[in-house]
């Protein structure tokens, strides 16, 4: 990774650190582990973001309003293989942003931090795989307007083998819920 790549990386840890509030410290640029930080990414399903395709079921999927000023957004989904091969979420896109790059939360010593996720996602044969909080999240940068609880995202998953599907997300509370 170069220089200017972890610069902009970095730009988008303290911008998401700001979406989720007063949990999080505002000016480390990262995001502190807490205990009761977890979401129950079931509970915010609203059931229009599920969708069939071929041997890939997708559900759960929501996205969470953005504050004021918040730059970028967040947005989590499941998706389950029921088929004999491995697949790959190879990346997804939106008309809603200018790019949706797919990141995953570590753990480095005590703070937790977020990466972009190269290469895709892999789901293999018969596994659930699931972006949530704390794990893995489809980060939409340069939103034109920003996520509004109630409305929905329009997004495009695109797998390796099981092709394309256009899906709208529902918006969440900031919160997650
Ligand atoms: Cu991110």
């Amino acid at each position: 990774m170069n220089r200017n790549h972890a610069a902009a990386i970095l730009i988008s840890i303290s911008a998401f650190s700001l979406s989720a509030g007063a949990l999080m410290a505002q000016d480390s640029g990262a995001m502190k582990s807490m205990p009761g930080m977890h979401m129950d990414a079931g509970a915010a399903s609203a059931g229009s973001a599920d969708a069939k395709l071929g041997d890939l079921d997708i559900s759960g999927g929501y996205v969470r309003a953005m504050l004021p000023g918040q730059p970028v957004g967040g947005g989590y989904i499941t998706i389950h293989n029921i088929g004999k091969t491995e697949d790959k979420l190879t990346s997804v896109t939106s008309t809603a942003a200018g790019k949706v790059e797919l990141h995953e939360m570590k753990m480095e010593g005590e703070i937790m931090k977020m990466r972009e996720i190269k290469g895709g996602i892999a789901i293999p044969a018969g596994a659930t795989v699931t972006l949530a909080p704390n794990t893995m999240h489809m980060m939409f940068k340069q939103v034109k307007t920003p996520f509004k609880k109630g409305g929905t995202v329009p997004v495009m998953l695109m797998f390796e083998k099981a092709g394309m599907v256009d899906i709208n997300l529902p918006v969440v509370s900031a919160k997650g819920n």
